[in-house]
């Protein structure tokens, strides 16, 4: 196996570097360099047609994309410690937070990257993409609204229980946010209490 990989504060891959990290295992990695365009090379395009990171490159040369998917198949090849629960309850609450981690915190941060964040405003001219500040402004309180809300749903020391993929998922995308100045917020105290647990994990570091 060798992993198609981006350093931070790319999130996506980073889950792919924590998950094996929390199983304890480890793979080669190539860096695609996002900066230099090297995610949209014709070599890379063939790896992934959509031309993003993650990618891992199995051992028959086939590939697989998309971060959850990538660490859904190292599960399954290496089932301890589970990270997507074991009983029926716990892999449907797993899912459940990982969904609603990427479509109701991820969504909005995503906009506000592309739509007003600096560092995106050359690469979204040179790719011919318009964007839409006022869009992203309004993404940005969204966001905000998003995180508080997900403060709220916190009960445990975790997202969905236990430790498990959706604390990657949910660490990737707060890390990010703080990243492009949307840090958690000052009153969301069970959510910032999650992120220094999460956060000490040797595997938060990979
Ligand atoms: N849903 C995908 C998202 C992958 C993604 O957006 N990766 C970013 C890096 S964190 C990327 O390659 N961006 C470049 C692009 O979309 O052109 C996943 O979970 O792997």
């Amino acid at each position: 196996m060798k992993l198609y990989d981006e350093n931070m504060p790319a999130p996506n891959p980073r889950r792919v570097r924590m998950f094996l990290a929390e199983k304890g295992l480890t793979v080669p990695t190539v860096r695609v360099q996002l900066g230099k365009g090297e995610h949209k090379s014709p070599s890379h395009i063939a790896r992934n047609a959509l031309g993003q990171v993650p990618v891992l490159e199995l051992d028959d040369g086939s590939t697989l994309s998309e971060s959850v998917s990538i660490c859904r198949y190292i599960e399954a090849l290496h089932p301890e410690p589970p990270l997507f629960g074991r009983t029926p309850k716990e892999i449907g609450t797993i899912d459940m937070w990982i969904r609603r981690v990427e479509m109701q915190v991820m969504v909005p941060l995503g906009a506000v990257w592309v739509n007003c964040h600096p560092a995106t405003e050359a690469y979204m001219k040179a790719m011919g993409v318009k964007r839409f500040p006022d869009y992203g402004e309004q993404n940005r309180a969204r966001a905000f609204n998003r995180l508080e809300w997900l403060d709220s749903q916190m009960e445990g020391d975790f997202i969905a229980g236990d430790f498990s993929a959706a604390d990657i998922v949910a660490l990737s995308i707060v890390d990010f946010g703080a990243f492009i100045d949307i840090p958690i917020p000052p009153g969301a105290r069970r959510l910032r209490a999650w992120h220094e647990r999460v956060s000490k994990r040797r595997s938060a570091k990979a």
